[in-house]
């Protein structure tokens, strides 16, 4: 692929804005190169993650919440969006991407509004990380917000949701056992919760269980930082104790095919920035979101470095000897890591 430049892309070329994308999904040798010149023109955008089971209407609901946000008569200018759809469970782009691209098509002719799907090969590990890379070329272009719309599914996807300054998680009435799949893992991370589909029966009785369970959650988490393990964790902990001191996540009840609660929900997306802003967690939120970052990465990068250095004939002899019971586990791995690092 021809170089691409990274000014162009500042200046808002769309086409150089698409190719860069494309160059982070292909893991092009240019991947790096890019980031690395964008990466201090970043820090301004607001990133929006929007996350929960599929067919719960999240795509339906950033095509309204997009519309709304363009459409604000209350500022002066409207703000520049970038929807980032990732849908892990369709890695073509059939399905639901395609269905996206279509319900998603009146908003094409906005030229402040970008529509990027990601596709995923099936490598859930590379997922948080090219997700992070889009949001940094996104946000290096001039986008105020960048809105992620992920499937709860799994941890790669709690990741995804904490890219986002602002984790929303959707919910529709009649899933079932899935409220307690989604109290398990995405609760926790949600700033703003919605019931969706509240033309359907059963959609105040989600409501009411949502707002039991957290609850419950705020209470369970409000303990004393450090009691939670390692070190990364405590400070994943205080971040989590600090939002829920003083912020309480809102239910929104919302029909998005209709447009109804979608004004609500986008005035306390924009109130949940400017609480960030107002009381400093937003920097303490990117602080802890870089240290992970390069957490992930010097982790890929030592095991990289180890894997190379690997005499494979040694390992194969040090793991037939755990597999005759002769080291432990921990043993091998003080023996295979240290001789290499001697
Ligand atoms: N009845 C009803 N259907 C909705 C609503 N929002 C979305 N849907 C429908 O639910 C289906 C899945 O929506 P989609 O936005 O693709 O969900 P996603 O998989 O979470 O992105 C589509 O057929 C939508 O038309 C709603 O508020 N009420
Ligand atoms: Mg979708």
């Amino acid at each position: 692929m021809s170089k691409i430049d990274p000014q162009a892309i500042q200046n808002g070329d769309r086409l150089a804005l698409s190719r860069a994308l494309t160059v982070i999904e292909n893991d092009d040798p240019q991947s790096l190169e890019i980031q690395a010149d964008l990466f201090p023109h970043t820090g301004q955008s607001h990133i929006v993650g929007v996350t929960g089971a599929p067919g719960t209407g999240k795509s339906t609901l950033v095509n309204q919440l997009v519309k709304a946000f363009r459409q604000n008569k209350s500022e002066t200018k409207p703000p520049k969006v970038a929807v980032i759809a990732v849908d892990p469970t369709s890695p073509f782009t059939g399905g639901a991407l395609l269905g996206d691209r279509i319900r998603m098509a009146d908003l094409s002719g906005d030229k402040g509004v970008f529509i990027r799907s990601m596709a995923s090969r099936g490598a859930l590990g590379g997922l948080a990380h090219n997700t992070a890379a889009f949001a940094t070329i996104l946000d290096a272009a001039g986008f105020d917000m960048i809105v992620i719309e992920t499937v709860g599914a799994g941890q790669a996807e709690v990741d995804v949701a904490q890219l986002a300054h602002t984790v929303v998680v959707v919910e529709a009435p009649g899933m079932g056992d899935d409220i307690q799949s989604i109290k398990a893992g995405i609760l926790e991370i949600a700033d703003i919760l919605v019931v969706n589909k509240a033309d359907r029966p059963g959609a105040d009785n989600t409501a009411r269980t949502l707002k039991v369970m957290l609850d419950m959650a705020q209470n369970s988490s409000n303990l004393p930082a450090g009691k939670h393990g390692t070190s990364n964790s405590d400070h994943l902990f205080q971040d989590i104790y600090i939002k829920q001191e003083t912020w309480k996540p809102p239910v929104h009840t919302i029909t998005a095919t209709e447009g109804k609660g979608i004004a609500g929900l986008a005035a306390d997306i924009q109130a949940h920035r400017a609480y960030l802003q107002d009381t400093g967690v937003w920097q303490i939120k990117e602080a802890h979101r870089l240290r992970r970052d390069l957490d992930a990465l010097i982790r890929d990068k030592l095991l990289q470095q180890w894997q190379q250095a690997l005499d494979q004939e040694q390992f194969e002899g040090v793991l037939q000897d755990v597999i005759e019971r002769k080291y432990s586990p921990i043993e091998a791995a003080n023996l295979l890591v240290h001789d290499k690092t001697k």
